[in-house]
């Protein structure tokens, strides 16, 4: 007995990694159907032993499915969402358009599962953002212990935060370097990201901030605390999958380092590697296709009051996306919804 899912996306990365988590996890699938665009329908994508073959989501009827993973962008969540709402099956949506909605519940479920009672209001719960997620879980026993005023972050983000076509660019303009006549010019990135580094992600705002560190704002408002401050500059990188950050943290109690070490060794969804010697902490390379929020280079900042620095790595398609989405869907199957 379990459930009838539906993955909308399902030939992306994020689609992908919802397909193989869910398989490795062992949800509880009674029924499961991948859409996608007419244009990809019927590619084969894998989920555990079986294979599925896409349907498409422009003409998929929504009846009678509990749970839809949507990894299709705003654009498209904008149309289908409502539609898989109104026919009765909860949406856990990968896109930005709903999380800033005061009635839909914006998740991570080691930070704030019982939110997702809200989801009842719209039938949609929102999957926040990669840069957000591992960092909420990394503040979140921190904050219960100590109480976060001030978070200042710098981020490294990975060419896969930006789809399918990050990743080719990061790949072809690295080769093109070594090849003489097969230069590439920077398209989905503002600037060339082989061998460089950008300091833009997402769009400018009117405040001199970018989209996504507006996100990062916004985001752990909601999801942890509206009194806690965040200055956030993201950066994209050239590593292809893994999402890096760097959180100074102001606290309204002393919190020395030791015990914050202990605190997050026991806090969940979290990997304290912390040696204090040459590779003794993780790098982006080291936590690909893992789940866990890997914490290192905890030590105390005595540039404020009561502060403590820490660096944060995770797999940005998994807890960034995929992994925190399946993990809502566990949350809902076991407090709200009925297995089939
Ligand atoms: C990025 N945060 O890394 C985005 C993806 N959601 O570009």
């Amino acid at each position: 007995m379990g459930y009838k899912v539906v993955v909308a996306g399902a030939t992306g990365n994020v689609g992908r990694e919802m397909l193989n988590i869910l398989a490795e996890r062992e949800f509880p699938v009674d029924e499961i159907v991948a859409l996608a665009s007419r244009k990809s329908m019927g590619t084969e994508i894998s989920f555990g032993e079986k294979t599925l073959k896409t349907k498409d989501l422009d003409t998929f009827d929504f009846t009678g499915w509990d749970i839809a993973l949507f990894a299709v962008g705003s654009e498209a969540t904008k149309i289908y969402a409502p539609k898989a709402a109104a026919a009765g099956c909860v949406v856990i949506d990968n896109s930005s358009l709903y999380r800033y909605d005061p009635a839909i519940p914006l998740i991570v479920p080691e930070v704030n599962a019982d939110a997702i009672e809200m989801y009842k209001n719209k039938m949609i719960i929102a999957n926040p953002n990669c840069s957000t997620a591992q960092m909420v879980v990394a503040l979140k026993p921190l904050h219960d212990r100590a109480r976060i005023k001030r978070v200042v972050v710098s981020t490294y983000q990975s060419v896969s935060g930006a789809g399918k076509e990050g990743i080719d660019e990061l790949w072809s303009q690295t080769k093109g370097i070594y090849v003489p006549g097969q230069e590439v010019a920077p398209k989905k990135f503002s600037k060339q990201i082989a061998f460089n580094v950008i300091p833009q992600i997402d769009v400018f705002l009117d405040s001199g901030e970018t989209k996504e560190e507006w996100k990062m704002v916004a985001e752990t408002k909601k999801i942890l605390d509206p009194k806690i401050k965040v200055v956030a500059t993201c950066v994209r990188v050239p590593v292809f999958v893994g999402h890096s950050e760097a959180i100074n943290i102001e606290f309204e109690d002393f919190l020395d380092w030791e015990e914050a070490q202990d605190i997050l060794r026991e806090a969940p969804g979290i990997l304290l590697v912390d040696k204090r010697e040459p590779g003794g902490y993780i790098t982006p390379i080291e936590c690909v296709g893992d789940y866990a929020t890997y914490i290192s280079r905890v030590r105390q900042d005595s540039t404020v009051e009561n502060g403590l620095s820490l660096w944060c790595v995770s797999d940005n398609l998994r807890k960034g996306a995929a992994l925190n989405a399946v993990q809502i869907a566990e949350v809902l199957g076991n407090r709200c919804l009925k297995k089939g």
